[in-house]
């Protein structure tokens, strides 16, 4: 029932919009934040992803960053993302709106993809502002403008949204028939906010589906690699007719 329904939404949606967290990522092997293999199990986020840590212990800050980047390499996006590649393309897809910072959905060919909480894989200046090469930062570097400290053009805890991410993705929910959440606790703030803001249908996938306490029309229990393969082939076989 709930893929193929999710399938149907899908067709019959003339805007749909899709909200994706670390859980998306999990089966290309990136932990995620909060479930129990996640980097928070071990790591006090204030210490390592605030601006107070970029600003007072700037090493710890560094390595954690440099070890999350250097983790990226060996990791791949999967099928899930290639599918939501396809969606796109089928014009099934009016937005991703992600709250990772791997860049796996634009790597796989989605075009419209809202960075909420930045990317990991580009870098900047903390002083100046001015980008830098990922080298410079995995190299302990300091800015060759301004001798500032060099950090990931990552939304940390503490710092506002990227502007236009935000106002994009709020403006297409608002406006989308099917909102589907995939992979994400709904823990941070102010992303947590976005499936409430939905006027359409509001679906789950996700592999903790108890835990949330937003008001979805469907939910579905499961990987995200498994589900979304799931509804494309009941897409691909209404599709085909
Ligand atoms: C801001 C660093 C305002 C980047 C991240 C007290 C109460 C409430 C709120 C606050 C508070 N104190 C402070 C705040 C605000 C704070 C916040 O929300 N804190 C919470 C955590 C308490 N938010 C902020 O600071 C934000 N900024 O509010 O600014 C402001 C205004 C004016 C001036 C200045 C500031 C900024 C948000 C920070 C974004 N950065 N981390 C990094 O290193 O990545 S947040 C971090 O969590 C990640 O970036 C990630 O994007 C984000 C969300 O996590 P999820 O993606 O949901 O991952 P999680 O592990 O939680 O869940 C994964 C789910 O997937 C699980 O349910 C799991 O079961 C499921 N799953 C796993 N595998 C699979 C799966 N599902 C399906 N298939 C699978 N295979």
């Amino acid at each position: 029932m709930t893929a193929s329904t999710l399938a149907q939404w899908m067709l019959q949606s003339n805007s749909t919009v899709i909200l994706t967290g670390a859980g998306m990522s999990t089966e290309s092997g990136i932990p995620d934040f909060r479930s129990r293999t996640g980097w928070w199990k071990n790591i006090d986020p204030r210490t390592v992803a605030s601006v107070e840590s970029l600003q007072q212990n700037y090493e710890l800050f560094r390595e954690f960053y440099q070890m999350r980047i250097q983790s990226l390499t060996d990791c791949q996006p999967h099928h899930g993302h290639e599918i939501l590649a396809s969606w796109e393309a089928r014009g099934l897809l009016t937005l991703i709106a992600t709250q990772n910072v791997d860049r796996f959905h634009q790597q796989t060919g989605n075009e419209a993809v809202a960075e909420l909480h930045g990317n990991i894989v580009t870098i900047r200046c903390q002083s100046c502002g001015k980008p830098l090469p990922l080298g410079h930062f995995m190299d302990n570097a300091v800015c060759t403008y301004c001798k500032g400290k060099l950090r990931p053009n990552v939304v940390l805890f503490g710092e506002t949204l990227p502007q236009e991410a935000w106002n994009r993705s709020l403006r297409e929910i608002q406006g989308a028939d099917l909102v589907i959440v995939i992979g994400t606790s709904l823990e941070v703030y102010p992303v947590n906010q976005l499936p409430a803001m939905s006027k359409g249908r509001l679906v789950y996938i996700n592999l903790d589906v108890a835990g949330n306490s937003h008001h979805f029309d469907l939910l579905i229990q499961g990987t995200a690699g498994e589900v979304l393969a799931e509804v494309d082939n009941y897409l691909q076989g209404t599709m085909a007719e």
